[in-house]
């Protein structure tokens, strides 16, 4: 059965013309400058004929085919150990459900029965709960509590009538597996779809891992974390969220992890319209460009895209805007000096590592606090000696200094100042960020068409874009997105529409 075709059947139930509908919401009445402050409004009226439940779209992940048992939606949820590259030159093992860590989202009806047939290919017990559903204790998933936990090569059947509506998920309640990524979105579509209507629904969750440079395996237990994913990807690998001007957009942040996210989004004023127990009436919502996202907490924000533009959407906290985090400044990034027996070229894991290959592990304890437990107590304030590029990379003879489709060592003479070496603090970003890190090539693909030369190297951690595109550009993308053809696209609810 196409389980796809099934559920846009069900969409357009539930509401007027599915096609119809985005045409028009596609003409937009793309409100005049000077109305702006209006568009939520203005935006009501536009759509108040023609509401639908557009289908989520999780980007980079996906979601969970059904099938039919007479009137059940039944879900085959499968927990096992995943391949997740969170970024081209990095892949880990996580566990996930279905393939991919987060695992994915499963979008229902308020109405619906629904089975959830879950079946645990790990090495260990484990079982899933079901978090903020107003259920009966059996299917809560509380593993020793309120049921056996499930053991390896199980299965356990969970049963819902659904008659909530938002934005809820699913976890492993084990909290040691639920750091390695077992985690996914529920969505409950609501039985009157939301006014006003929103033409894209995208969600997004927020993770964070702590893995060693040369190792694939997160530490759970560590708390400094130095990959910052959205939705499993850690930008600028992350796919944007492409929006056709005059759309109205609703995107569901969840946050299942151990920090809060203040989540921002440029260019725009975003109201909060849900959480995780669901929609706020409107006349509650409150505006901002800003979103705290607190653990275990969802929040959904809506806003009409009137400012044509590619916009960044990312998390505040200055550290989760970095990839492969660890420490940069002073003593560290100096050829004499790095505690656990590296210069920056070795510390930095790029080359000359014993046991002879790149990223050495060995050179990993000394790299960010409390990475691997040694912590950076040595790495105490010392005059930073010299450093130029020339310097640094006559220091790194065998590193790769054209790394195929890597833009490295792309540096403009002036980018650096003359004087830099006698300025404190310096290097904050010069060689973390920037044309050096560029990596448009690994990480092309259709949404990322037009984009301005070099942006990957501006991009890092939990960062996206949401590009609001003109007419023409818009339509140019998403013909490139269908031309790619993808398995199992994320898009493809937001494809056929198009
Ligand atoms: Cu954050």
């Amino acid at each position: 059965m196409n389980t796809r075709r099934t559920f846009i059947q069900k969409a357009l139930s539930l509401g007027a013309g599915v096609f119809a509908a985005s045409k028009v919401s596609a003409e937009a009445q793309i409100p005049p400058a000077s109305n702006r402050a209006n568009t939520k409004n203005h935006h009501a009226q536009a759509h108040s004929q023609a509401a639908f439940n557009m289908p989520v779209v999780t980007t980079d992940i996906g979601e969970l085919p059904f099938t039919m048992d007479g009137s059940t939606k039944v879900f085959h949820l499968i927990a096992e150990v995943v391949k997740q590259q969170i970024s081209p030159l990095k892949t880990i093992d996580a566990w996930g459900f279905n393939g991919s860590a987060p695992g994915p989202t499963i979008q229902v009806n308020q109405g619906d029965h629904v089975r959830v047939v879950f079946e645990n290919r790990l090495p260990e017990p484990t079982s899933v709960h079901w978090h903020g559903f107003e259920d009966t204790i059996q299917n809560d998933g509380m593993p020793g509590i309120s049921q056996d936990p499930v053991k390896p090569g199980g299965r356990f059947i969970y049963e819902f009538n659904i008659h909530q509506a938002g934005t809820y998920f699913y976890h492993s309640h084990m909290a040691m597996q639920e750091m390695a990524g077992m985690l996914g979105a529920f969505i409950m579509h609501p039985k009157e779809p939301y006014q006003p209507h929103c033409d894209k629904d995208f969600l997004i969750h927020l993770q964070e891992y702590a893995v060693l440079p040369n190792n694939t395996v997160p530490n759970t237990m560590n708390m400094e974390f130095n990959w910052l994913v959205f939705n499993g990807k850690a930008g600028p690998a992350t796919t944007p969220l492409i929006v056709r001007l005059g759309d109205r957009v609703r995107i569901r942040f969840v946050n299942l992890g151990m920090d809060h996210h203040p989540m921002h989004l440029h260019g725009h004023t975003f109201y909060t319209t849900g959480t995780e127990g669901g929609r706020i009436p409107e006349a509650g919502w409150w505006p901002g460009n800003t979103v705290l996202v607190g653990v275990a907490q969802a929040r959904d924000v809506e806003f009409v895209a009137n400012n044509p533009g590619d916009w960044m959407i990312h998390c505040h906290l200055p550290h989760h805007m970095m990839n492969q985090m660890s420490s940069n400044a002073g003593k560290m990034t100096r050829t004499a000096g790095m505690p656990a027996g590296g210069d920056m070229n070795t510390g930095m894991g790029m080359l000359k590592g014993t046991p002879g290959a790149p990223m050495g592990e060995d050179y990993g304890p000394a790299l960010g606090r409390g990475l691997g437990g040694v912590g950076n107590a040595s790495d105490t304030a010392t005059s930073n000696g010299p450093l130029s590029q020339k310097k640094a990379m006559d220091a790194m003879p065998e590193m790769q200094h054209d790394m195929g489709s890597m833009q490295m060592g792309q540096m403009a003479p002036d980018d650096i100042a003359r004087n830099a070496n006698d300025v404190p603090n310096f290097p904050q970003d010069a060689y973390m960020e920037g044309p050096m890190m560029a990596m448009d090539q690994m990480v092309d693909r259709p949404e990322n068409y037009g984009l301005r030369a070099g942006w990957s190297g501006f991009m890092q951690g939990m960062m996206t874009f949401v590009r609001v595109l003109p007419p023409d550009k818009y339509d140019e993308v998403i013909a490139r997105m269908k031309q790619a053809k993808r398995p199992n696209d994320p898009y493809s609810a937001i494809l056929e529409r198009a």
